[in-house]
């Protein structure tokens, strides 16, 4: 889905929804947990490691600082709450 422009914003589930987004460098995502427990985005490959960052809630957030593909899961609950996020310049 594409979010440049948007607000970018991913419920974070099983799957997360939207699963793929696309945004732009240096635009925040956020994560929102709608389920019950701790659930938070964990970063499986990119180009720059280190984008994302929890939240109080125990979601969390993702700024990617350059293009590219980049891929995350839940920390504590795996594949089942993986997603992409694809940035462009
Ligand atoms: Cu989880």
């Amino acid at each position: 889905m594409d979010l440049t422009g948007a607000d970018a914003g991913v419920f974070f589930d099983a799957p997360p929804n939207p699963k793929c987004i696309r945004v732009r460098v240096n635009q925040v995502v956020t994560f929102t947990n709608i389920l019950q427990g701790f659930h938070y985005p964990e970063q499986t490959c990119g180009p720059v490691p280190g984008i994302f960052s929890l939240n109080v809630a125990g979601t969390g957030s993702a700024t990617p600082t350059m293009a590219g593909d980049y891929g995350y899961e839940c920390g504590i609950h795996g594949a089942s709450f993986a997603g992409t996020i694809r940035v462009v310049p």
